[in-house]
């Protein structure tokens, strides 16, 4: 087999088949049982934050985070489209319009120069995305927010473990996302989970998740079902374990594309983040004026079974299911378009080799 862009991070065989075992006793597979509290506590603390709500994947999070603020329907919210579908589907599928702002050519998180000038009297919310785990500029966004009395919601889905100043990424805006699907640095096989601070949401969210029952004889609200079961739970209560350990070793075959690839003419390398402690999640590379265009690498790296890939083109505001939203267009957002057609995300995963490192690097070298 080849190499693909990434492999999910998995304890031992005998790990997970010890952490599930007792389900056989207890026959309770799901709704908030023993060991979606235990994953639940883990990361309050492993975050750093108040409340940690589990999803069974980091859209229905997104989405569910985004609703419990009640924002008003049609109102218009401020992010970005160099990301994954999940983002701006989460807002519009809460009845919201995304107005899309630009990104930074360096680290391709929101260009935060540009939010004022996108901010009208129907603008509610910004859903900024900490990109590969590239963290947004916290605190402009909050300066802007606190003027213009905003919300906001962090897409973090790749920005699990990652600390800004020291502070955990789980404690910026209202809410943060996290995704824990089979592709990220942690996982639940699939799963997510909110972050916040306010205690009142606590009730709210839990609810919200599961039909919007309130109590046995009260159901509060229009709630959906988004639970994360058991089996998943386990698997995060197993990778939580290992998981500074695959820092470790992802930062390892970072560094060695770095130094394979950095420095070389038409090829551009992420910036690297000042006060920023990474988790290494994603490794892009912006291929601009090199020998071979950004398709030609893929290509290559095809032809040798290297499975690199594109995120995050096309980007979202080009959506056919957006074509006719006044806000879409990828004109409106030049440096994320210039982005998603130089951009190639190279294979990133714990256990890959350093050999195979090299393998990839000399494809895109020769
Ligand atoms: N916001 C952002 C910014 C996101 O990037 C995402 C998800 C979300 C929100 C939503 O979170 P979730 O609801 O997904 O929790 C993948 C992932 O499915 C998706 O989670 C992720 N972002 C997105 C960037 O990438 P695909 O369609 O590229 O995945 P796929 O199936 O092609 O897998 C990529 C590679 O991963 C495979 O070549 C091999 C490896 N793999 C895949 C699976 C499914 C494994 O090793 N094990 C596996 O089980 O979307």
């Amino acid at each position: 087999m080849g190499i693909l862009v990434t492999r999910s991070s998995m304890p031992s065989y005998e790990e997970y088949c010890e952490a599930i075992k007792d389900l056989w006793d207890s026959h309770w597979l799901t709704n908030m049982g023993a060991k979606h509290k235990e994953l639940q506590r883990v990361l309050e603390g492993y975050l750093d934050v108040p409340h940690v709500t589990l999803y069974t994947n980091g859209h229905l999070a997104l989405e569910n985070a985004i609703a419990a603020l009640n924002l008003p329907k049609g109102g218009e919210v401020i992010t970005t489209p160099f990301t994954f579908a999940s983002t701006t589907h989460a807002i519009v599928r809460n009845g919201l319009v995304p107005v899309f702002c630009d990104i930074k050519e360096d680290d391709y998180t929101i260009d935060t120069s540009k939010i004022e000038a996108l901010i009208t009297d129907q603008t509610v919310a910004i859903v900024p995305v900490h990109v590969y785990g590239n963290i947004c500029d916290v605190e402009e966004i909050g300066r802007i927010a606190n003027k213009y009395g905003l919300k906001v919601i962090y897409d973090a889905a790749h920005a699990f473990a990652v600390k800004y100043k020291g502070i955990s990424s789980a404690c910026f805006g209202d809410v943060s996302m996290f995704s824990f699907h089979a592709t990220k640095v942690f996982n639940t096989i699939e799963g997510g989970c909110v972050c916040f601070k306010n205690d009142s949401w606590v009730q709210l969210l839990n609810d919200q998740k599961n039909f919007g029952i309130h109590g046995p004889d009260e159901v509060a609200y229009v709630g959906g079902n988004a639970k994360m079961n058991e089996f998943q739970a386990a698997m995060g209560i197993c990778n939580m374990r290992h998981l500074d350990e695959e820092i470790a070793k992802r930062k390892i075959i970072v560094e060695r594309y770095r130094e394979r690839l950095g420095g070389k003419e038409g090829i551009i390398l992420s910036k690297i983040q000042k006060n920023v402690e990474s988790n290494y999640a994603y490794f892009p590379v912006v291929f601009d004026g090199y020998k071979y265009t950004r398709n030609e690498v893929f290509s290559r790296l095809a032809e040798q079974g290297i499975g690199a890939r594109k995120y995050f083109y096309p980007l979202t505001n080009s959506f056919e299911c957006y074509r006719n939203y006044p806000t879409a267009g990828t004109e409106k957002t030049p440096a994320a378009q210039h982005m998603a057609l130089r951009v190639l995300t190279l294979p990133l995963y714990a256990d890959l080799s350093l050999e195979d490192v090299d393998r990839i690097c000399d494809v895109i070298l020769g």
